[in-house]
């Protein structure tokens, strides 16, 4: 059952309308629908809804259609674009209807920024709202110096020392995003402290991370393997925001699993930049868990898992993947075997689990406990900073010890074919030389 809903979330909803592209594509009638439900989650209520062709440099939109649109929409508090804004055409629109205009990364970063919890991503959040805002803000400020006032600032003695108003802009920025970077550093560095302990007092544990697109199943799934409701479950799009651990016992196996933010098409590089640090340490994992909605059509299905795979690829961790294809007890069995067959000749080097978070995991429970064998090995390098954290992420280092300039660690492996491959390859992609031996 949902615990609520998009219908719920509509009460004392703002009212917005929503200028899309033209769908000539599949794709953009992919990426118009995702509006739709992008603007809901941000709890707006979708007045009207208008298709534009859209190739005109000044207003994105063409611009006789939109003086058309401004008679029909008189009123109205806020326009959402379903697609990327340049800050000049953003300005533009706003002066064209006289009300608020965003872009589809404003509103993502609004319902990122009233998702979050915690410090950490707060800060997130905030740098990459400055990020997103320092060229709007600044243009903004041109705008009102005016052509005149613009001239003078490239004249240094217009202005008195420190009063040019575009150098104090810039200055504050770049404070203001050096004390943020600052902090979120320190943050990281506490979360890895307590990453690393967890392992320490922990080495037999497995430890599982959860990716995929938004509205997945994601914390569906990490309820359901832990027996709770520790995680917030919602059809609202990015219902998790913050990176949640928990554990469960399988067995005599303690198992650590991560829940983590959902991915999306199209996603600003800025914002997957300012949370890469939080995902590349939630994704040190024995075995990450991609999970796919079956619930929609196979197009979709191909589509966004196409995109989680995209997105992890861009963070490279360095681990067991699998697909594990959720919600089939919305399939029938021809659904179901269609779907299956699609992610098998597209992903044909990954395993697909089919489950229903809701109805049976079981045969997730199955995969997750085939790692339970392990196998030990010595491994021998030369002192290295990013390959010792490497070891310490990837395997469960039993013994450390520093002899005749080497490290010599023992380490076990649950899949050690593949585990030797992945350290042999970082070990070669940092220039060191590294011996193992199975024990
Ligand atoms: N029918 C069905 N619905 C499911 C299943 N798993 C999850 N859902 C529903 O799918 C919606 C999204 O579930 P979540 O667990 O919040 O998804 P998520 O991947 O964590 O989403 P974000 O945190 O927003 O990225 C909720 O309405 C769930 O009840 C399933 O196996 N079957
Ligand atoms: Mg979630």
């Amino acid at each position: 059952m949902q615990e609520s809903d998009t219908e719920n979330s509509f009460q004392g909803a703002q009212e917005c309308v929503l200028l899309l592209p033209l769908a000539f594509s599949k794709r953009q009638e992919f990426l118009n629908e995702e509006m739709r439900q992008l603007s809901r989650s941000a709890n707006y209520d979708i007045s009207k809804e208008f298709k534009i062709s859209a190739n005109n440099p000044k207003y994105l939109f063409s611009p006789f259609r939109l003086q058309e649109i401004q008679f029909e929409i008189r009123n109205t508090p806020l326009i959402i674009i379903g697609s990327h804004l340049s800050p000049k055409q953003g300005i533009n629109l706003e002066e064209l209807f006289e009300c608020r205009v965003i872009d589809k990364f404003e509103l993502v970063l609004e319902i990122f920024a009233e998702r979050a919890m915690t410090e950490e991503s707060k800060l997130q959040i905030e740098l990459a709202q400055l990020k997103y805002e320092r060229p709007r803000e600044r243009m903004r400020l041109l705008h009102k110096l005016g052509i005149e006032g613009a001239w003078h600032t490239e004249r240094t003695g217009f202005w008195g020392p420190g009063e040019n108003p575009l150098n104090v802009f810039d200055a504050n920025m770049t404070s203001k995003e050096s004390r943020l970077k600052d902090r979120l550093a320190t943050l990281s560095r506490q979360r890895e402290d307590r990453r690393f302990s967890r392992k320490r007092y922990h080495p037999d544990s497995l430890y599982m991370s959860i990716v995929g697109y938004t509205s997945a199943g994601k914390s569906t799934i990490l309820n359901s393997l832990t027996n709770s409701r520790s995680s917030s479950v919602s059809s609202r799009l990015f219902e998790t925001l913050d990176t949640r651990i928990r554990s469960f016992q399988l067995e005599d196996l303690k198992v650590f699993i991560t829940d983590t933010v959902g991915f999306i098409e199209d996603l600003p590089t800025f914002l997957i930049d300012s949370f890469k640090s939080t995902l590349e340490e939630s994704l040190a994992s024995d075995i990450l868990l991609i999970i796919v909605d079956g619930s929609e059509p196979s197009e979709y299905v191909i589509r966004k898992a196409r995109v989680s795979i995209q997105t992890l690829n861009e963070i490279n961790p360095q681990n067991y993947r699998v697909i594990v294809l959720n919600k089939i007890d919305c399939l029938d069995r021809k659904g179901l075997e269609e779907r299956l067959d699609l992610l098998r000749s597209h992903f044909s080097e990954l395993p697909i689990i089919p489950i229903s978070a809701l109805e049976d995991i079981q045969p997730l429970i199955t995969e997750i406990a085939k790692f339970r064998p392990k196998q030990r090995f010595k491994c021998t390098y030369p002192p290295n900073h990013q390959f010792r954290a490497f070891c310490w992420d990837f395997t469960h280092v039993e013994h450390e010890t520093f002899e005749n300039d080497d490290w010599q660690i023992v380490i076990s492996l649950r899949k050690p074919k593949y585990g030797i491959e992945i350290l042999r390859h970082r070990a070669r992609d940092l220039g060191i030389q590294l011996e193992m031996e199975a024990l």
